[in-house]
């Protein structure tokens, strides 16, 4: 079976397994597991914030973060096809008791445009216009990623209108390898940023939120009330810490894997893929009928995928796919499409 639902079912590597057999540990909760606290560390300086939070999931670091942004009332701009909106299960208003306010865009690419025309003045009527969301490289967009020039601009903007900006960087570490620039640089503009570690990372468990040392000792507390106080995790920030530390520049394959199966696929009847809209690791193929049926198919042709659309299916490339031919895929697709 070839596996492109997600780069989520990646699988730690023999490197993280070593590691994770021998790791020091103590208890999280009483800030004594010493593999923790150097996986926080080194997040921190990863991501260029003062501090970092170890998270067992991406949802849950996107929903502290906006926690220890928002008291309850508050207005949370988030772009309509986000994560954090779209598959996070009313999280921002169960959660926060906050509102979220969805910014529709063609792309998935906020601007200070988009953002002005959705916020309003301060008045008794209104919400207290508090955080903005931005995710990069955005899912649903089909891995798309907003430049770091374009993001610093929307974040200087939201800061001068008194927002705080949250990164659900998620991907952001296939964001930053396509721009050829840092992490840190990547992360620049926002106030927090989560990252996953066990997505393109490979590490089977694990993000790490990061932001100002005050804002990460309140996010700590709001991921105790959230039952993420996790107690010997070093066992799983070991494997975090080989995310971190190298498995990063591999993701150009990944990406270029992507380019390879899209441009494979562009070559079929009864299918459009644009291999110029493949950025990063994901491939939307739009297809003229059903998804669900096809996927079906595909799954008898060995091939795994998931939908993002009634007639949208997604493909994403990750290291366990690495040694797949685009070939293949391509031929399991005129197969799916024939049946
Ligand atoms: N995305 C998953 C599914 O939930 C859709 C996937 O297969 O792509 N932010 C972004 C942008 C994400 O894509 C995801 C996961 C998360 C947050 C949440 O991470 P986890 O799954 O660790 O809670």
């Amino acid at each position: 079976m070839i596996d492109l639902r997600s780069d989520t079912v990646t699988t730690p590597t023999e490197e993280m397994r070593r590691a994770m057999a021998r790791a020091e540990v103590g208890d999280d909760v009483y800030g004594e597991d010493p593999t923790v606290n150097r996986l926080e560390e080194e997040a921190a300086a990863w991501l260029g914030k003062e501090a970092a939070l170890f998270v067992p999931t991406g949802t849950m670091g996107n929903q502290v973060a906006v926690m220890t942004h928002c008291l309850p009332g508050d207005e949370v701009f988030v772009e309509a096809q986000s994560h954090v909106y779209w598959y996070e299960n009313g999280g921002i208003a169960r959660l926060s008791l906050a509102q979220p306010r969805q910014i529709p865009t063609p792309d998935g690419l906020l601007t200070p445009d988009l953002l002005a025309a959705a916020m309003r003045p301060a008045n008794i009527h209104y919400t207290t216009a508090r955080l903005l969301c931005v995710e990069n490289t955005h899912n649903r967009a089909g891995g798309r990623v907003q430049r770091k020039t374009a993001f610093d601009a929307l974040a200087a903007f939201a800061h001068g209108k008194g927002l705080k900006v949250h990164l659900d960087g998620a991907r952001l570490p296939n964001a930053a390898v396509a721009q050829d620039i840092s992490l840190r640089e990547a992360a620049e503009g926002a106030d927090s940023v989560m990252c996953c570690l066990s997505k393109g990372l490979c590490a089977p468990v694990g993000s790490v939120l990061a932001g100002p040392r005050e804002y990460i000792e309140r996010a700590r507390k709001n991921r105790k009330v959230l039952g993420g106080g996790m107690r010997q995790a070093g066992i799983l920030a070991a494997a975090g810490l080989i995310s971190i530390r190298s498995m990063m520049p591999r993701l150009a394959e990944d990406h270029a894997l992507a380019q390879a199966i899209a441009t494979a696929l562009a070559q079929l009847r009864g299918v459009s893929c644009d291999p110029a809209a493949v950025e990063t690791n994901m491939i939307m193929v739009d297809l003229d009928r059903s998804a669900d049926p096809v996927v079906e198919a595909l799954s008898r042709e060995g091939l795994l995928c998931g939908t993002a659309g009634p007639q949208r299916i997604r493909l994403v490339t990750h290291r366990d796919v690495a040694g797949i031919a685009p070939q293949d895929v391509a031929r399991a697709f005129a197969k799916a499409l024939a049946q």
